[in-house]
């Protein structure tokens, strides 16, 4: 044993045996250390700024998570192959027909026109290009914009599309500036190829807006209008659009590809993940309710509010949810489920509590059944990790940083950690 250990070992028997004589308190039959606590002040302005929403731990209503590993009919789900074959379709098409809806079937073309280069961007050789992604379909046509930004290495890189629910940072500024939300140049110098888009470019985020989108243009007309996709599904075909790009550029292994997003984008990248199987690692940052966290919770952002606020993100089927979470056939541990056997991170912020980070945490943790199923490490452990450690393990990842609702170069550095590991960087 190191000197480390054994001193370790001497204080937990010292603190056993202390309170035993000292206040009568078996130290030992109580929890160990336990993790991340929202603060008060947070939870006090959380429930003052947001009235009639949830910020307690207290006030959680009582719920039963359905099991990924049961099928609709009550038969366990006992083999690989059967998660594959059988029940992952099945939760599958649960999501699409609840939640985030079903995509058009409808036939396009997609061309791809470089509108701008840079050579040599950040003074490493690294290759900056902005991308017109038109999609043709019925004679008519939409087109958006990404930036790609690959850099000069002997071996292919990595990929990262990264979706971005703020801006389009368009090729100058990607090379040219910083900004923390897609630090570009820290990612290529790290090694990876990265590309990024904006989610309104692919469909308008404001209701009223659908004649200007991709949906528009390929929605079914005689598709059921309950379960048709709605903007978090477009946004995730459109990561999709540009991984297709992505992984035919020389400088890119189109074997290690990932999708990350923050907030409304972190759910997309979720669904993202779970729609296309060539992502292998997907990152979802403060996704919150309809991402990460556990819908029945009903802590922070409810179904209910989430659908009145944004009733353009998904399927109109999920309002029939509104306050009645328990009622979801399925709930968001189940999407991460989906997600394996590639891999996931999800990240919260501790001053974010409208995202739930406890409900992020316990749905990633609700997930593990499927990863142990198909002989997968996660991590396992109930109790939240503390302030800015991240945890990593195996497939699964996690973090909870400082500070308030974002995405910043502390979250992409620990995220960057674990595609180092997972794509053996
Ligand atoms: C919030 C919304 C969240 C989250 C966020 C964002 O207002 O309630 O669900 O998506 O916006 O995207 O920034």
């Amino acid at each position: 044993m190191t000197a480390k250990g054994s001193l370790r070992k001497f204080r937990l028997g010292a603190l056993s045996v202390f309170p035993i004589l000292f206040a009568g308190i078996p130290i030992a039959a109580q929890p160990a250390a336990s993790g991340w606590e929202a603060k008060e002040s947070v939870i006090k302005s959380s429930t003052k700024s947001r009235a009639g929403m949830n910020f307690e731990e207290s006030r959680v209503p009582k719920y039963q998570l359905p099991d990924p590993l049961i099928s609709e009919d009550g038969k366990p789900v006992a083999t690989p192959q059967e998660w594959t074959t059988v029940r992952r379709p099945a939760l599958l098409q649960l999501f699409r027909e609840n939640i985030y809806g079903v995509r058009p079937t409808t036939k396009y073309e997609v061309g791809y026109k470089e509108v701008g280069r840079r050579e040599n961007a950040f003074g490493i050789g690294a290759t900056a290009r902005q991308i017109r992604a038109t999609i043709t379909a019925r004679g008519k046509s939409h087109s958006f914009d990404f930036v790609i930004v690959v850099p000069q290495l002997e071996n292919p890189a990595p990929v990262i599309v990264h979706i971005n629910n703020r801006y389009l940072i368009p090729l100058d500024k990607a090379v040219d500036e910083s900004d923390p939300f897609w630090p570009v140049e820290k990612l290529v110098r790290r090694g990876y190829a990265t590309a990024g888009f904006h989610t309104s470019d692919v469909d308008p985020d404001k209701r009223g807006k659908y004649a200007e989108g991709i949906r528009a243009l390929l929605d079914d007309t005689d598709s059921d209008p309950a379960t048709r996709w709605r903007c978090l599904s477009s946004w995730a075909w459109g990561a999709s659009r540009v991984l297709d790009f992505a992984i035919k550029q020389p400088g890119i292994d189109p074997k290690r590809t990932a999708v990350a997003g923050n907030s409304r984008a972190g759910k997309t990248a979720l669904w993202a993940g779970v729609e296309d199987e060539r992502f292998q690692i997907t990152y979802s940052n403060e996704s919150g309710c309809g991402g990460a966290a556990l819908s029945r919770r009903a802590f922070g952002e409810t179904v209910a509010r989430i659908n009145r606020v944004f009733p353009h993100w998904f399927c109109e089927r999920f309002k029939a949810y509104d306050d009645r979470e328990n009622e979801i056939p399925v709930d968001q541990h189940q999407l991460i489920a989906l997600i394996a056997p590639r891999a996931v991170y999800v990240a919260s912020a501790d001053e974010d509590l409208w995202a739930d980070p406890r409900g992020e945490y316990a749905s990633l943790i609700a997930a593990g059944p499927v990863f142990d199923l198909l002989d997968l490490k996660h991590i396992t452990d109930p109790a939240m990790p503390q302030l800015n450690t991240p945890r990593h393990v195996g497939s699964t990842a996690y973090h909870i940083r400082t500070g308030v609702h974002n995405l910043t170069e502390q979250d992409w550095g620990y995220f960057l950690n674990f595609a180092d590991g997972i794509f053996k960087k």
